[in-house]
């Protein structure tokens, strides 16, 4: 794969966007190869946690590749529409929690595929917005839909309609990102936090991210019967009984077993 990176350290993958050159611009041929990053990432039980960064210390993504985009069809905009989204909604609903390093420009799709993780870590530089509408188009690769789900309506619509770039610390202060760190130091903090949640039950975590994603969008009384399900079905495991004997028996250091 030219346009991503995928490597693993531990139980932890990590994906980089490797265009560079174009601020890791999403064109046709990038979103193939990371469709080709998360199917290994879907068919590796091994991953706990999932890490997505950009190439360079000045990009995360800056979006779709506007010079690609710029003389499609209708028809040819809505494959490349549905195509994004549909490699974007496979994230959200990976096994393991997803962490997005933000390392600098956020921008439409950029905005779109951090909107996609779980959690998203920003450093100081990073720069999130949804330039779209003065591009004469909309988001379409999910921004309509995540930023309006995580973020107040207002400050969402206020975003796509003025098409106005936020920085890191407005982006904490609204709740789009979960933090801001030091730039050098956003790889080293994105790793700690994906091996914090690594170190913990894997099938409990994919179990919760699943009733936190599918309730959401359902009304209270589905959702909580969808948690009893995901709870129960955690008594399957091995790694309920060995996580709970640990507690009887003051163990501290777990290691638990995925299975
Ligand atoms: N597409 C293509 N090329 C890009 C993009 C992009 N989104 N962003 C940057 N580049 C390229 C530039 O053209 C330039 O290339 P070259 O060196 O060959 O001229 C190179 O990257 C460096 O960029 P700049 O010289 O512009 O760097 P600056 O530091 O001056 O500016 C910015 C950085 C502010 C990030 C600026 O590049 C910019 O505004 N980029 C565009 C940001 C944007 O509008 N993104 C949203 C795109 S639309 C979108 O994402 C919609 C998603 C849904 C699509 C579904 C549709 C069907």
């Amino acid at each position: 794969m030219e346009n991503v990176l995928f490597e693993k350290q531990g139980h932890v993958s990590i994906i980089t966007i490797n265009r560079p050159k174009a601020l890791n611009a999403l064109a046709t041929a990038v979103l193939k190869d990371l469709e080709e990053a998360v199917k290994t990432v879907e068919e590796d039980m091994d991953t706990y946690a999932l890490i997505i960064t950009g190439a360079g210390s000045k990009s995360f993504v800056a979006g779709a590749d506007i010079v690609e985009m710029k003389d499609k069809t209708v028809e040819e905009a809505a494959e490349y529409s549905g195509y994004g989204n549909s490699i974007f909604r496979r994230i959200e609903q990976l096994h393991c929690p997803v962490i997005a390093a933000v390392n600098g420009f956020a921008l439409g799709g950029g905005c779109e595929l951090a909107m996609s993780c779980d959690i998203r870590l920003a450093s100081e530089n990073a720069v999130f917005g949804q330039p779209e509408v003065g591009l004469g188009i909309t988001p379409g690769f999910g921004g309509t839909q995540r930023l309006a789900r995580l973020i107040p309506t207002g400050i969402a619509k206020e975003m796509i309609y003025t098409a106005r770039n936020i920085k890191a610390d407005k982006a904490k202060e609204i709740g789009l990102v979960n933090d801001v760190v030091a730039s050098d130091d956003l790889m080293a903090t994105a790793m700690k936090l994906a091996n914090r949640i690594a170190a913990n039950a894997p099938i409990a975590v994919a179990h919760a991210k699943k009733a936190i994603n599918e309730g959401l969008q359902q009304n209270i009384d589905d959702a909580v019967k969808l948690e009893v399900s995901e709870f129960s079905e955690c008594f399957k495991t091995e790694d309920q009984k060995y996580g709970m004997e640990c507690f009887v028996n003051r163990v501290k250091d777990k290691e638990f077993k995925n299975k």
